[in-house]
């Protein structure tokens, strides 16, 4: 039988285990990136596993989130960045150099590699052939040092793509279309593979924008394979020599298929408040739009803004709408200066913005109260626009550009003009002097650390036996924007663990902090797909410093369980998932761990007087992980020292 592409990375990369759906298997990591609002958490941890240099082939250092910089607290962890990667034989991409996924699609991505990135949305790589995957920051930091990453074996699911797309019809709808079939909760445990004609027509940055929102699904990762595409954009890039193909073997075996003919697509939209809700423009058309922004690292190449000027060229936008534009990278925003796009865009009233994640995490350009915002990002979780009223739609950048220049939910087709045509041959500026080379000699770089760099906070681990009190009771697909919000007041606080866990489900109940502390250890209660979202650890860390030591849900979204884990939090499962019911706010449970090694535990709901037994996926390792109260303390106290 032969194999599929995700097996073959993974055999390339297999340290322990088998390669069979569902089973733990640990592999290496050739690549790592962070981004700088999980990136100083990561950091802090690298440091603490006092390492001198990564073992890794390659890590990357980027600033695109917290780059508002109102106040220090910003500018201090860009500092810490710089120095503490020249120090650990990082490169440093520098704010305003672009967004992490899209310019390591440009300068770093290698087919047939590993990587991981703490940022969920680093599988956009899979655009490209490599097997990339979202991890929490601590996962990066051991990955730095050289350890494996644990993951469970994903089923590879088949998402044969063919027939042409539409004109106006453009990758966005393609996995718009895959999320409106299968849901958030569709890709879990499941790698997406897409294969096919319909693949092979697509340009990287096109797969790159599916591969990218196949963290909505939920999905370890997605992956293209490395054709002619691939290669001719690794050309174009000047990196043709880092180029290998990569496809399925033509007998290859799949856990699960999905067919997919491009040609029946129309232009869709995801509807407030998850990527999921997916309707076709045409059935909600005529709605009026107050704000609409393109950029993300879903849909901000060249190829999507090139689209987006084209579409601008002599119109205006509408008088009562306000559009902002982010530039993937630097490099992108060069090559529209070049071109004269980025002209054509000013003269139709578009505000451009910094090449930086910026609107997608609620970093400036909130839309009013109760506005509606059309954006060609990945997420519209409720609040992450940083306007809690406001109703967010996610959509491609031709159906944005259609409502900019109409002022309501429009389908492109409808403006009367021509679809526009991107040059895809077209050369990019290539210029690398904003990503600056560690160190070479690591003791020449001192890391300078600002006031608002707190230390870790220690988890001092858990009892056999301990009573905690249901803290907060939630239903299913919390994310972790519930969890631990972001935007522009609580992002500069990521390296400051006390002061960031004040604002924990500030969305859902914001007396969640104060009630944790003075319970002093704590549950939290919740249904299916929990923790879906943000690879952000801070879900995790903040959580455990106001004193929750278990979470006990239906089923976990596949990072957060991770960083959970990571941090000494034990992640239980019902085995009754009916018990759900029976359990309320502010019941004191008695949690008994003696049996654990058999996968259980007995949960005593004192008050009500019930009796549960709760199920855990941990392995042995992972109880003992969970028991030292969190991997940084396993690693340092059994694992370095043998
Ligand atoms: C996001 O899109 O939610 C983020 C911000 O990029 C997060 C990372 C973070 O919370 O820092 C992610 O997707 O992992
Ligand atoms: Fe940045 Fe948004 Fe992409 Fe997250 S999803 S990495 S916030 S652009």
């Amino acid at each position: 039988m032969g194999k599929n592409i995700t097996q073959k990375i993974l055999e390339n990369h297999l340290i322990e285990g088998k390669m069979k759906a569902d089973e733990k298997i640990a592999i290496k990591i050739d690549h790592t990136l962070t981004q700088d609002a999980t990136g100083t958490m990561a950091y802090l941890q690298f440091e603490a596993l006092g390492i001198p240099r990564v073992k890794t082939e390659l890590s990357v250092s980027y600033v695109d989130h917290n780059m508002l910089q109102s106040g220090f607290m910003n500018a201090d962890d860009h500092a810490f960045l710089k120095s503490i990667a020249a120090k650990h034989g990082i490169h440093f991409s520098k704010p305003g150099n672009g967004i992490c996924h899209q310019v390591n699609l440009e300068r770093f991505g290698i087919p047939g590699k590993t990587l991981i990135g703490s940022d969920s949305h680093t599988p956009t790589a899979g655009g490209l052939g490599m097997l990339a995957m979202g991890a929490g920051g601590l996962d990066v930091a051991l990955a730095m040092a050289g350890e494996p990453f644990f993951l469970t074996m994903p089923k590879v699911v088949k998402i044969h793509l063919f027939g042409t797309l539409n004109p106006f019809v453009s990758a966005k709808d393609i996995i718009l279309e895959v999320l409106r079939r299968l849901t958030v909760k569709g890709g879990v445990g499941r790698v997406m593979e897409y294969t096919g004609p319909g693949a092979a027509a697509l340009t990287v940055p096109e797969r790159a924008t599916i591969t990218n929102m196949g963290a909505e699904l939920g999905a370890t990762t997605s992956l293209f394979p490395s054709d002619e595409k691939t290669r001719h954009f690794m050309a174009i890039q000047e990196r043709e020599d880092q180029w290998v193909e990569l496809k399925a073997d033509e007998d290859a075996a799949y856990d699960e298929r999905v067919e997919i003919d491009l040609a029946t697509l129309e232009p869709l939209i995801a509807q407030p408040h998850m990527p999921d809700q997916v309707v076709k423009v045409k059935d909600i058309a005529g709605k009026k739009v107050n704000q609409v922004v393109v950029g993300s690292c879903t849909n901000s190449s060249f190829k999507d803004i090139s689209t987006v000027a084209q579409m601008c060229k002599g119109k205006r936008v509408h008088p009562d709408v306000s559009m902002g534009l982010l530039p993937g990278s630097k490099q992108v925003l060069r090559k529209l200066v070049q071109t004269g796009e980025l002209d054509i865009l000013l003269e139709a009233g578009v505000r451009i913005l910094e090449s930086s994640c910026g609107a997608c995490i609620g970093m400036g350009f909130s839309p009013r109260t109760e506005g509606v915002s059309l954006r060609t990002f990945n997420r519209n979780f409720l609040g992450r626009t940083g306007t809690k009223s406001a109703m967010a739609y996610l959509c491609s950048p031709e159906v944005a550009t259609a409502a900019a220049l109409t002022g309501k939910i429009s389908l492109p087709a409808d403006l009367g003009i021509a679809a526009p045509q991107v040059d895809v041959n077209a050369k990019f500026p290539i210029d690398d002097s904003m990503i600056l080379a560690p160190a070479e000699d690591p003791g020449s770089a001192a890391v300078l650390r600002g006031p608002n760099i707190q230390p870790l906070p220690i988890n001092e681990g858990i009892p056999d036996k301990f009573a905690a009190r249901v803290i907060l009771k939630v239903e299913d697909d919390i994310t972790t924007d519930h969890i631990m919000p972001a935007g522009a007041k609580i992002l500069p606080l990521r390296s400051n663990i006390p002061k960031i866990s004040q604002h924990v489900f500030e969305v859902i109940d914001p007396t969640f902090p104060a009630r944790a502390q003075e319970a002093g250890t704590g549950v939290i209660v919740g249904g299916e797909n929990y923790g879906q979202g943000s690879s952000r650890e801070h879900a995790a860390l903040a959580p455990m410093y106001l004193g929750i030591r278990a979470v006990l849900v239906k089923s976990f979204a596949r990072i957060h369980l991770a960083n959970l884990i990571n941090f000494g939090i034990l992640p239980l499962t019902f085995e009754n998932p009916e018990d759900y019911a029976a359990i309320d706010r502010d019941d004191l449970l008695q949690l008994d761990l003696s049996s654990i090694e058999s996968g259980k535990i007995a949960v005593a709901d004192k008050s009500k007087n019930k009796t549960y037994t709760a199920l855990h996926p941990l392995t042995k390792r992972e109880i003992d992980i969970v028991k030292a109260g969190g991997a940084l303390s396993y690693v340092k106290k059994v694992k370095l020292k043998k």
